[in-house]
């Protein structure tokens, strides 16, 4: 990989190069025969009459142009910084939390040659220290790795199907990793082998597999740990790459293992500088939910349990849109909480299988917006809304300065009217210097985006 890296850069480089030179020899000859073609024309400019320096329009045009640059860069260097501070001081002055969080990115470059080495490096798994993976549940998010060496992590997944209460209406069968629909969050470090064992304890008869876009390999890792009923397969993967990663279920048909549940989130921290620390982490998962009509009891009665429907999985028209599995799970029954002053990050993927999400938290903005899950990179700064495909991710930082309700959406608004809502309770006192009007907040009757 690194031959094929220096290759690439190589060849980039060279051919500009050389049509830079050729660009150079073309002007050049150009030039010269313009000067033969006009000779009679061109005199020569005596010492009296030849303009200075300072009158030659051509200097004065190269004079002038760099003075505006370096009063440009100047100005604008002293802008940002300008800017930085007042955006500081908005979020509440000297605060350490909003000041780390907006703390220059240039640290992060360097995960890129790590990635040469890990690359390159045969790793001998029997000499790693073995560790036992902690898995969370959503939305819990498991602790910062703190460890600086790599291990030989053991994950194991296990496949179960459960009635669930998927939508206020109706409940559905799922099929989980773990018991849960999104599966465990995963958290891991770059260089770690991770050691995947999948049982499957369904007793439907489905072979289940994981597909983790965190691993290198054919399939992702699928076809190494397709398990049939009753079987366990196990698998080893190492991770060259750092960033958040989705990983499902591929087994045929592979929409209906996603759609059905089979999903979450993999975070393979950098080797060295992680994201700066925040005091509250979060995992939500959007995902989409197609179902048929309930059939109907003796009594001539809908049932509350509906089945999946392919047909409308590709119509790509979703009965509900949900975060974390189902209608309400971060509204009614788990609203997300935080303090006035602190910090959140969401680690935030889309399951699909079909639809991009428009995610936007109301009423704050993402302070670092680690778009596709790249932490790299440097981050975008004070986003509104960040696009997220299908089997796509995003990690975002807020700060909560003002208290009250915060409203996680798909921005893809008529999707609240189908589940996709989700609440930040954040407790406190009252900021009035940063919000405040004349009569007390009084939210819209019928209002779905505000609690
Ligand atoms: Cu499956």
């Amino acid at each position: 990989m690194r031959h094929l890296l220096h290759t690439s850069v190589g060849s980039g480089r060279r051919p500009m190069i050389m049509m830079a030179r050729l660009g150079l020899r073309l002007r050049l000859r150009n030039a010269a025969m313009w000067r033969h073609a006009h000779a009679p024309m061109i005199r020569p400019i005596s010492s009296s009459t030849a303009p200075s320096s300072k009158r030659n329009p051509t200097v004065i045009i190269i004079t002038g142009i760099s003075t505006a640059l370096a009063f440009a860069c100047v100005s604008g260097f002293a802008y940002s910084t300008f800017r930085r501070e007042s955006s500081l001081s908005l979020l509440g002055g000297s605060s350490s939390s909003a000041d780390q969080l907006l703390a220059p990115t240039s640290h992060l470059f360097p995960s890129v040659e790590y990635y040469n080495s890990l690359d390159n490096e045969q790793t001998d798994v029997d000499k790693l220290p073995m560790e036992e993976a902690q898995l969370t549940a959503a939305p819990s998010v498991p602790p910062v790795i703190t460890r600086k060496h790599p291990v030989l992590l053991k994950v194991p997944l296990r496949t179960t199907t459960r009635l669930s209460q998927v939508t206020n209406q109706y409940k559905y069968e799922e099929w989980t990793f773990n018991g849960t629909a999104p599966g465990p969050f995963i958290r891991a470090r770059v260089g770690d082998v991770v050691e995947l064992s999948l049982t499957n304890n369904d007793t439907t008869g489905n072979p289940h597999n994981i597909d983790s876009h965190a691993f290198a390999g054919p399939g992702g890792g699928s076809a190494l740990t397709t398990a049939e009923e009753n079987e366990t397969k196990t698998g080893r993967f190492k991770l060259l790459c750092p960033g958040l990663y989705i990983y499902h279920c591929a087994a045929a048909p592979v929409p209906v293992h996603i759609a059905n549940g089979m999903h979450g989130l993999m975070y393979v921290q950098p080797e060295e500088q992680d994201l700066p620390p925040v005091d509250r982490e979060y995992y939500v998962m959007q995902s989409e939910i197609y179902h048929e009509a309930p059939d109907l009891d003796d009594d001539g009665r809908p049932l509350d349990v509906v089945d999946f429907s392919y047909p409308r999985g590709l119509r790509e028209d979703p009965n509900a849109i949900v975060f974390n599995g189902r209608e309400s799970a971060l509204t009614r029954d788990a609203p997300l909480k935080a303090k006035v002053g602190e910090t959140v990050r969401i680690f935030f993927g889309n399951a699909g299988p079909n639809l991009t999400s428009a995610f936007h938290v109301i009423g704050t903005h993402f302070l670092n917006c680690y778009r596709d899950g790249d932490v790299t990179s440097p981050p975008a700064r004070f986003v509104g809304t960040t696009s997220v495909p299908p089997g796509g991710t995003t990690i975002v930082d807020m700060k909560m300065v003002v208290p009250g309700s915060y409203t996680i959406v798909d921005h893809a608004i008529f999707r609240l009217d189908k589940g996709a809502v989700g609440f930040i309770n954040v407790s406190g006192p009252q900021r009035p210097d940063v919000y405040v009007g004349n009569l007390p907040p009084q939210p819209c009757v019928g209002c779905k985006l505000h609690a």
